[in-house]
């Protein structure tokens, strides 16, 4: 099954950190499947154990009450208890070991040639940002972190209002994003592929639907991707999109958006610059299509309720000219043409 017409990307494995598509993520799943056969192991003999005692009644002359047990009965059996008890600390201590050995792992991967990404959390969606010496070369997107496969990623993550989680169960263990607190994480991706992240730390209202992508692909298409993710909006094509762009900046959109080439410099809210580049919107809660675009920008309320953006629909539903922020039709469709043709 694929969705958003990548054929990387089934709904299956897509979030699952049992499905390791790098090395850190490959240690946490050994360790999990580690305290898997042991707690499955520790079950199975309770178990056994347990019907063993219910099929094996006691002789009658076992009813009697033990007033006075044999002291050497009770001595093999003291050891019996005592010997399970160090066993059971044994394997606890141990395991503890392990997790203590997994985050030492985690921690050690130091980041060689490492590509270095900015990711800010806001309620309820990621700012994704390139970093690059040279201004211009740098690159910002939203909801959506592509990665070349088989290098390093140095992830700088900030929070923009409260404390939200980066999870992307393939690739890595969660770090939390705390005001006024970088965290960095590294980590890599061994093979292609389509990774669902979500959002681990209660951060409000629509935190379940702050979910991200992470697009894994050969170094040589990443290039490609990100050079794109440099470049300015494309210019209105027709006289349709031009009229969009217009009421666009017209608009209130423009005071919460950017879009890199128009004077449109909202900072509080995704870069819309290829927006028709991505695969979701409003942070992987809707496949990016023509009519989900549509019902997000008249109703973004109902989607996604007490989400940043103010919905635009009343004067659509009237079909009239409402005052400056509401959209009638033509301006929609006009609207509709010029952002879903941002590539
Ligand atoms: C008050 C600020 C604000 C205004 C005004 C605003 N938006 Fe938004 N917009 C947001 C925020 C915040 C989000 C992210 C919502 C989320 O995912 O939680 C968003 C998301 C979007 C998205 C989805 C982007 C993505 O990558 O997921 C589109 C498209 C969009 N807005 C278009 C518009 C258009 C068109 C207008 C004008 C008609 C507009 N917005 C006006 C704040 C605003
Ligand atoms: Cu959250």
């Amino acid at each position: 099954m694929s969705l958003f017409g990548d054929p990387h990307f089934a709904w299956r494995n897509a979030q699952s950190a049992l499905n390791s598509a790098g090395p850190q993520a490959a240690r946490i799943e050994a360790y999990w499947w580690l305290i898997f056969a042991v707690s499955a192991l520790a079950l199975i003999l309770v178990v056994l154990a347990m019907f063993y005692a219910l099929f094996h009644s006691r002789r009658r002359s076992d009813l009697e009450p033990e007033f006075r047990p044999s002291p050497k009965l009770e001595r093999s059996r003291g050891w019996v208890v005592g010997i399970l008890g160090a066993v059971t600390g044994v394997i606890l201590l141990g395991l503890i070991a392990g997790s203590f050995a997994t985050d030492q792992a985690l921690e050690s991967f130091t980041a060689q040639d490492a590509l270095s990404i900015d990711v800010i959390g806001h309620q309820w969606w990621w700012e994704v940002q390139y970093i690059d010496p040279v201004p211009s070369r740098r690159a910002s997107t939203a909801n959506e972190i592509h990665v070349p496969v088989g290098r390093t990623v140095a992830l700088t993550l900030k929070s923009h209002d409260v404390i939200h989680s980066f999870w992307a169960p393939n690739l890595t263990g969660k770090q939390d994003l705390i005001p006024g607190h970088e965290a960095t994480l590294n980590f890599r991706a061994d093979r292609a592929g389509v990774f669902r992240g979500q959002c681990a730390e209660f951060c409000g209202y629509q935190h379940a639907y702050m979910g991200f992508l992470v697009v894994a692909e050969p170094p040589d298409q990443f290039a490609a991707w990100l050079e794109k993710q440099r470049a300015p909006a494309m210019t209105p094509a027709n006289p349709s999109q031009r009229r969009g762009q217009e009421v666009f900046l017209s608009r209130d959109c423009a005071l919460c958006h950017t879009i890199q080439g128009t004077e449109a410099s909202g900072k509080t809210a995704p870069d819309l610059t290829h927006l028709a580049g991505r695969k979701t919107l409003a942070a992987a809660t809707l496949a990016n299509n023509p009519s989900t675009l549509a019902a997000w920008i008249v109703d973004p309320q109902s989607l996604k309720p007490g989400n940043h953006m103010p919905s635009h629909l009343q004067s659509v539903r009237l079909g009239g000219d409402g005052p400056s922020g509401l959209l009638n039709q033509e301006d929609l469709q006009a609207l509709l043409d010029y952002l879903g043709n941002l590539e």
